[in-house]
């Protein structure tokens, strides 16, 4: 009982005033899943400690192995509530969601409290606008585990050599633990418990081109024409602040769009989406539609004393949704529906920390309430802090799916938790126009990848601060491979379009990303395994033979997939894995010039491309072309995910899974494209082979129903 009572206080913020410190027991251990064990501990309540991070709460299937190794130890602290794992020596530790530091994670010490932090300068970068309360351990012989702490309580995370430390400033948490023989595996088991994105709309996987703010109208019309008069590759012109009126939410500005539809129209007709940015900060005007249809449904978060909470954001004196009440959720998705009628294709939810300028730390109060609802229960914004994105974008996914249930929905958030991926992909944030930084992304997007959210990048370029040609060079160079890819400045800022920077950079920049719109057969088909199975994307190095512990701390280079190994222009003497890796040339210049990242096949595959389009409109399968790395043998595999880029008939059987096979035969390689699964009409006529071996490539083409011989 006195340790429930403790669990209590803890999770009202007033443990600190205990200076006591005891073990709680372990309810509950049992398997969940294949090598998954839960452990409960005494006394757990749902009522402080709420669910979310989940997809659904497994059922026990049987008792905890009589071997398990991996066992966390609970324990109440005047820090809070407290789990330890030992680990065995010479694990690699990963994962800890959006953070700033090494791939490797080993001593390493980060705060779970989503903040709004400009250049990541907050607290030393130690605390981001995410929370994953993740890790990843990977063994010398290349057998992993993973460790969820399932609570989104503010926390403090420690991944010192020899244990995981985890304090949370609540009450007792349930841990999931999960050992299995690879990283890969753990990932799989990850995803099990926290779900996986969804299938991204096709467009959404092209390049993105924004800014703080592209307005007026003409100024948006002119990014667009010089994408397709200058041939850079281009899906998707972003919408930031600036096109609201008085930075209202769901409104648009009479002197900058007049007429919205007619933006998105013409965006439409030259083959881009638009994505429009929405913050929670609601404006508080009577005068205005959000704020009083909010106010009579009585949405908003309470300060400490029952009256609405304000705090100011951009458009001055806001309220703020409260997100754990299911009105307010289906109140703020209705939103969407006039919204998106613009001719609008997805949304950006920024600022959802929530960021208060003038709030003590940059957000609300801790005091302030929320009142919970349907199986949430109510709670200081203490407890739900960390939660505010991740609820927010619940609801506008429901909304914005609501509005185009044909459609997949496009939807990117700044904040969010470890399975928020189930509901939106993230970037990173404002991060700098430095080298610093650009080398930053590299680490930071694996890191994500390796906590659940395959689906992200950053701000390509950098955000804030002037960029000279060099760096915009460098980071595209590479970042025309990172999931989601984003050219974004600040608004006081130098333009940091690809042609911004003179015309060597503009061509470079146009080569990197034909490169990355070549692959999108082979990067589609990595967004399926990320969607099926929560494989990263962009996966570590170390991921291409997980028992060499000399790839461990690599966090220049990174594959796409698994077989796709980028090299950025930048790295100094990468570890890169052993074996057959066999360099890729897609585009003419490729291999040239200071910019390009190297690219690399592993032996053993076959890489799926297409041909360079100016978006995801065209087909990019005139022809098909199959890059293929044979092993020492001569063999190799390959598969292909297609489908109809968007809405929800791939349920159905509407897609189409390739396999391609080859062997060798004398000195021949005989290529076979096989149909494994789906209806999908693909007619892809005659498809070219390359053969890369020995530093050479060797060509050949023939009917994609027969098997193609390539003489090497
Ligand atoms: O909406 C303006 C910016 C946006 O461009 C950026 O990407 C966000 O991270 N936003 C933050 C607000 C303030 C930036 C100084």
């Amino acid at each position: 009982m006195r340790k429930y009572f403790v669990a209590l206080l803890a999770s009202a913020g007033v443990l600190a005033q205990s200076a006591s410190a005891f073990n709680v027991g372990v309810a509950d251990e049992s398997l969940v899943g294949d090598g998954i064990v839960r452990f409960v501990p005494e006394h757990f309540d749902i009522t402080v400690t709420p669910e979310l991070i989940l997809s659904h709460e497994p059922s026990a299937i049987g008792a905890k192995p009589g071997n398990w190794a991996l066992n966390p130890v609970y324990e109440i602290t005047d820090r809070g509530a407290m789990a330890v794992i030992d680990i065995p020596a010479g694990t690699s530790l990963y994962g800890g969601g959006e953070v700033t530091g090494p791939l490797l994670r080993n001593g390493q010490k980060i705060k779970m409290w989503n903040t709004d932090t400009g250049m990541y300068l907050v607290d030393g970068g130690k605390r981001l606008y995410q929370t994953h309360p993740w890790v990843l351990g990977v063994r010398p012989d290349g057998s992993a585990f993973g460790v969820l702490f399932d609570t989104f309580h503010k926390a403090e995370l420690l991944t010192a050599d020899d244990r995981i430390e985890f304090v949370a400033e609540g009450a007792p948490f349930k841990t999931y633990v999960i050992d299995r023989n690879s990283p890969r595996e753990v990932m799989k088991g990850l995803a099990e418990l926290t779900g996986t994105i969804e299938m991204p709309p096709l467009w959404s996987l092209g390049y993105h081109q924004c800014r703080f703010s592209y307005v007026p109208e003409s100024r948006a019309r002119e990014v667009a024409e010089t994408f397709r008069k200058k041939q850079i590759p281009c899906d998707v012109i972003w919408f930031d602040i600036n096109y609201m009126d008085g930075f209202r939410v769901f409104t648009v500005s009479k002197d900058e769009f007049p007429d919205p539809r007619r933006m998105n129209s013409f965006l439409h007709d030259n083959g881009f989406k638009s994505v429009y940015m929405i913050d929670p900060g609601v404006k508080v005007d009577d005068n205005y539609f959000v704020y009083s249809t909010g106010k009579a449904n009585d949405v908003f978060v309470k300060d400490a004393y029952g009256k609405e909470f304000h705090g100011k954001v951009w458009p001055g004196d806001c309220a703020f949704p409260d997100f754990t009440r299911p009105e307010t959720r289906k109140w703020w998705g209705e939103l969407y529906k006039d919204f998106m009628a613009n001719g609008i294709d997805g949304i950006w939810n920024d600022m959802n920390e929530p960021s208060v300028f003038d709030g003590p730390g940059g957000t609300m109060p801790e005091s302030c309430m929320h009142q919970g609802g349907g199986n949430l229960p109510a709670g200081r914004h203490s407890m739900w802090h960390n939660a505010y994105g991740r609820l927010m974008v619940e609801a506008s996914r429901d909304g914005i799916l609501a509005v185009n249930p044909d459609k997949r929905p496009f939807l990117l958030s700044r904040s969010n938790i470890l399975g928020g991926q189930r509901y939106a992909a993230m970037w990173t944030g404002d991060n700098e126009a430095s080298y610093d930084h650009m080398k930053l992304s590299v680490p930071m997007s694996l890191t994500l990848g390796l906590s659940g959210q395959p689906f992200n990048g950053p701000d390509i370029g950098g955000f804030a601060g002037n960029t000279d040609g060099d760096l915009f060079g460098h980071w595209l160079g590479f970042g025309a491979f990172f999931p989601f890819s984003r050219g974004h400045a600040s608004c006081d800022t130098n333009d940091k379009e690809p042609w911004a920077f003179g015309k060597e950079v503009e061509r470079e920049s146009r080569i990197a990303l034909e490169r990355r719109y070549r692959l999108m057969p082979y990067i589609y088909t990595t967004f399926r395994s990320a969607h099926t199975d929560g494989q990263p994307v962009m996966a570590p190095v170390f991921f291409a033979d997980p028992a060499d512990a000399d790839l461990r701390a690599e966090e220049q280079a990174f594959l796409i997939g698994s077989d796709l190994l980028v090299v950025p222009a930048f790295a100094e003497n990468p570890v890169l894995p052993k074996g057959i890796w066999e360099k890729l040339s897609l585009v003419k210049g490729d291999t040239k010039g200071k910019y390009q990242a190297e690219l690399k096949v592993r032996g053993g595959s076959i890489i799926p491309a297409g041909k360079v389009v100016q978006n995801l409109n065209e087909n990019p399968f005139e022809p098909l072309t199959l890059i293929v790395c044979p092993d020492a043998r001569g063999n190799a595999t390959g598969t292909m995910y297609w489908d109809e880029g968007d809405g929800w008939s791939f349920r159905e059987g509407n897609y189409c899974k390739l396999n391609f096979t080859a062997r060798r035969d004398g000195r021949n390689i005989i290529v076979t494209i096989d149909r494994a699964e789906g209806n999908y009409p693909l007619d892809l006529g005659r498809v070219n082979v390359e053969v890369l071996s020995g530093g050479k490539t060797y060509r050949a083409s023939g009917a994609a129903t027969s098997p193609i011989k390539v003489k090497i």
